[in-house]
C-alpha cells in the first residue's frame, strides 16, 4: 500500500505583514499534482494544518478545497497540530458528515474508540493506523504534580498513550496481510528542530521519548518544520512544512514523503521535492553587491540589510528599485554612525542604578536608530531628560531655527505678542 505523508502547512502564516497564501496556493497544487500521479491509498496530513486556532474564512476554504481534492484521490487523515483548535475540527467533521472520506482527528482517542483506524488496500492488504494528534500539557497532565516533573511526566504520559495505542495496534494483528503505521504530532527528543515550530517550551516541556514509538513499518510525524528521518530506530519522517515558513528554515527544500509499504517487508521511502513557493533570502552587503546579485534574487522574500557610510533615508526606496521582483520584507541599515559604540561600565558608578540617558545608551548601542546618527539621537535625549529632571521647557534644536530670526529681529512679532 502507499501512503503520501505531508505536514505543517501552517495556512494563514504571515511573514513580516506579507501573507503567504500565495506561496501556499502553489505548493498545495503541487501537492495535489503529486497525489494524482503517485496514487497513493491513504493521505495522511500529521497536524498544524493552520497558523492559529482562528483561521480566516479565506484559510479555512483553501483547506477545505485542498482536502476535498485530495480526498478524490485516497481516504485523507487530518490530525490537529499545536496550532489547529480541536473545535473547528469537529467543526469540519461535522460538516464532512458521517460518510466523508476525510477524518479529522481533533483530540487523543480511546485506542479501542477510534484511535487505530483501518483502511483496506488491494488484495485484501489492511493498514492499521494509529493516532496521536497533540497533546497539550496542561489538558491532560495533573498541573498540581511538581513543576519540575512536567516535562519527565509529559513524555511518560505520551509513552503511555504510545504503548496503549500499539497493544490495540497489533492486537490480532496478521503480518501477512496488514501493515500497521502510526501518525503524531509531537516533539521527539533528539529531531532537528528549525525554530519556527513555536519556542522553546515546546522543546522542554514537550519532548518525547522516540523509544516510547510503536514498532510500526513507517510513523507519520508532524512538528518539526525541517524534513528529516525520525531519530531513534524506527522508520519514519518529519515530513516538514511545504514551504520555508520562517528564516529559521532559509535554504530548507521542502517534500512530502511517499511511503510503500508490503506486509512483512520494511516500507520504502521516497521523498517527492516541492518546489512552489517563495524562497526565502537573507542580503547583508552594499547597494552594489545588491545590484550585481539581482537576477539571482528574483522573486524571493527577503530580509535585507544595507551598509553604508552615511545614514540615507532613500535606501529602503533604492533597493525597491534594484529588485522590483522580489517581495522585501524589511529594510535595515548598518551604518557606523547610527550606533553607539559600547563602553565599559564606569567603576565610580559600579553598583548604583543606571540614569536614564545612559540605559537609553545602552539601548542605542544595541539597535541604533533609523534615520540621523545614535549621536545627534543620544544628544536630543539627554536634553529633553534634563529638562524634565530640572521642571525647564524643552524645545528641539529645530525650534530654535525658527525662534532665533525671531528673536532677533524686533520688527518681527515675537512669541509673546503673538
Ligand atoms: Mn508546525
Amino acid at each position: 500500500m502507499r501512503v503520501l505523508h505531508t505536514s505543517d502547512w501552517h495556512l494563514g502564516r504571515i511573514l513580516y505583514k506579507e501573507p503567504r497564501a500565495q506561496d501556499h496556493d502553489t505548493v498545495l497544487q503541487e501537492i495535489i499534482a503529486i497525489a494524482r500521479t503517485d496514487k497513493p491509498d491513504l493521505i495522511v496530513h500529521s497536524g498544524d494544518l493552520f497558523d492559529h486556532a482562528r483561521p480566516s474564512y479565506p484559510d479555512q476554504e483553501r483547506a477545505l478545497l485542498v482536502l476535498q481534492e485530495l480526498e478524490t484521490v485516497a481516504p485523507v487523515v487530518v490530525l490537529r497540530g499545536n496550532h489547529d483548535s480541536a473545535y473547528l475540527f469537529r467543526l469540519f467533521a461535522t460538516a464532512a458528515g458521517p460518510h466523508s472520506r476525510i477524518h479529522y482527528i481533533d483530540s487523543p482517542r480511546d485506542p479501542k474508540n477510534g484511535g487505530v483506524l483501518r483502511f483496506p488496500g488491494p488484495d485484501d492488504t489492511v493498514l492499521r493506523l494509529a493516532v496521536l494528534p497533540f497533546v497539550h500539557a496542561n489538558r491532560h497532565l495533573d498541573m498540581l504534580a511538581d513543576p519540575d516533573r512536567w516535562q519527565s511526566a509529559y513524555t511518560e504520559r505520551i509513552g503511555a498513550m504510545e504503548r496503549e495505542l500499539a497493544d490495540e495496534l497489533f492486537r490480532d494483528f496478521d503480518p501477512h496481510r496488514e501493515i500497521a503505521m502510526f501518525a503524531a504530532h509531537l516533539h521527539l527528543n533528539g529531531s532537528n528542530l528549525a525554530r519556527s515550530e513555536r519556542k522553546a517550551h515546546i522543546a522542554d516541556y514537550y519532548a518525547t521519548d522516540t523509544a516510547h514509538i510503536p514498532e510500526v513499518s513507517y510513523a507519520a510525524f508532524g512538528h518539526i518544520h525541517k524534513p528529516q528521518p525520525l531519530p531513534g530506530k524506527v522508520t519514519g519522517c518529519y515530513a516538514g512544512s511545504p514551504i520555508q515558513l520562517d528564516f529559521g528554515e532559509l535554504g530548507e527544500t521542502k517534500s512530502v514523503v511517499l511511503v510503500d509499504a508490503e506486509p512483512g517487508r520494511p516500507a520504502q521511502i521516497t521523498l517527492r521535492e516541492l518546489s512552489g513557493g517563495r524562497q526565502l533570502r537573507r542580503f547583508h552587503g552594499t547597494l552594489d553587491e545588491l545590484r550585481s546579485q539581482a537576477t539571482l534574487i528574483g522573486r524571493d522574500l527577503c530580509h535585507i540589510t544595507i551598509r553604508t557610510d552615511a545614514p540615507d533615508l532613500t535606501l529602503s526606496e533604492q533597493v525597491r528599485t534594484i529588485i522590483p521582483d522580489a517581495t522585501v520584507l524589511e529594510v535595515i541599515t548598518d551604518c557606523p554612525g547610527q550606533k553607539l559604540p559600547i563602553l565599559s561600565p564606569d567603576p565610580e558608578t559600579a553598583g548604583t542604578e543606571p540614569s536614564m540617558p545612559a540605559l537609553f545608551d545602552d539601548y542605542l548601542s544595541a539597535h541604533g536608530s533609523k534615520t540621523v546618527t545614535a549621536d545627534a539621537v543620544s544628544r536630543v535625549f539627554a536634553d529633553i531628560w534634563s529638562c524634565l529632571e530640572e521642571e525647564r521647557p524643552f524645545l528641539m534644536p529645530e525650534e530654535h531655527t525658527l525662534t532665533q530670526p525671531l528673536s532677533a529681529n524686533p520688527s518681527l512679532p515675537t512669541e509673546e505678542n503673538l
